[in-house]
């Protein structure tokens, strides 16, 4: 492609009604501008299935915001931590085209590697076990044979019992928070190794900035997405951002002055 827009982590949900809008206004305004969009992962900050995912408005109306979206530009989704259930009934009611994590693009005369990021922060050992299993393919078909009251009331446990576990760890010392909650330079530098690449797009760890990166002989370039925060009270900043690669490079678009 010669012209992307990528994002990551808008993480919509109906509580969140200014983030969602501006989704909406994405897929309106600055999406159809670009040849591709890539969405890499937590789109949504849950997701128990495909049939429980088209039952309210508001999901309707995210599912015609894509599905007009894809109309116009090539869409790209790729599963993320939250909503690694979205199945192949979703992505072809709303026009959107699985990709893999990793995948490698190329995008204005460059190469790059897509991921979302959590198989990268591998200092969380507790997180990538948690992973390990209910990215098993046995494990997700009986989870979503389950009534959806059963997953309504899993994912509700799991997701205030992470709360729990990462308010303990939080008050405990907060700087080993942010380094077990980060991709690690390992990760990183292996991920890259075996695409036979030095630039790497993901997500997840909402720490928005362009890195250059070494390790040993190994050096790459490292764009980390935003995540979009339009709906938090007035102390604290407004977040969303897009990454758009053309000819002329990979710049961040701010998503709140434009
Ligand atoms: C997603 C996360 C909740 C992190 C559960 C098997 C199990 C799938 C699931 C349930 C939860 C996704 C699908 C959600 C991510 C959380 C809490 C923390 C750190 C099973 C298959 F467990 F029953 F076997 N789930 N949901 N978390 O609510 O979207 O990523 S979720
Ligand atoms: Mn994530």
């Amino acid at each position: 492609y010669s012209s992307a827009l990528l994002i990551s982590d808008i993480h919509l949900t109906p509580s969140m009604p200014l983030t969602a809008q501006r989704f909406f206004d994405f897929c309106e305004k600055e999406a159809p501008k670009v040849e591709a969009v890539f969405i890499l992962g937590d789109l949504f900050e849950y997701w128990v299935g495909d049939d429980a995912g088209l039952l309210s408005p508001f999901q309707q109306e995210v599912k015609r915001a894509i599905a007009t979206l894809s109309t116009k530009v090539k869409t790209y989704y790729m599963h993320g931590n939250r909503d690694f259930l979205v199945g192949n009934d979703y992505l072809s009611k709303t026009g959107m085209t699985l990709l893999s994590d990793p995948c490698k693009v190329s995008i204005g005369g460059a190469e790059y590697v897509l991921s979302h990021g959590d198989g990268l922060c591998t200092a969380d050992v507790g997180y990538q076990i948690f992973r390990s299993w209910v990215r098993k393919p046995w494990i997700q078909k009986l989870f979503l044979r389950m009534p959806l009251k059963w997953r309504r009331a899993i994912a509700n446990h799991l997701r205030s019992n992470s709360m729990v576990q990462y308010q303990r760890y939080a008050s405990a010392a907060p700087e080993k928070n942010l380094l077990r909650s980060n991709v690690t330079q390992t990760a990183c530098a292996a991920l890259l190794a075996a695409q036979n690449s030095n630039k790497l797009i993901h997500g997840h760890t909402h720490l928005p900035t362009h890195h250059v990166e070494h390790f040993n002989e190994q050096e790459w370039q490292r764009w980390v997405l935003s995540d979009w925060d339009l709906d938090h009270p007035e102390s604290v900043m407004p977040k969303a951002s897009a990454l758009l690669i053309d000819e002329q490079g990979v710049r961040y678009l701010d998503l709140i002055k434009a």
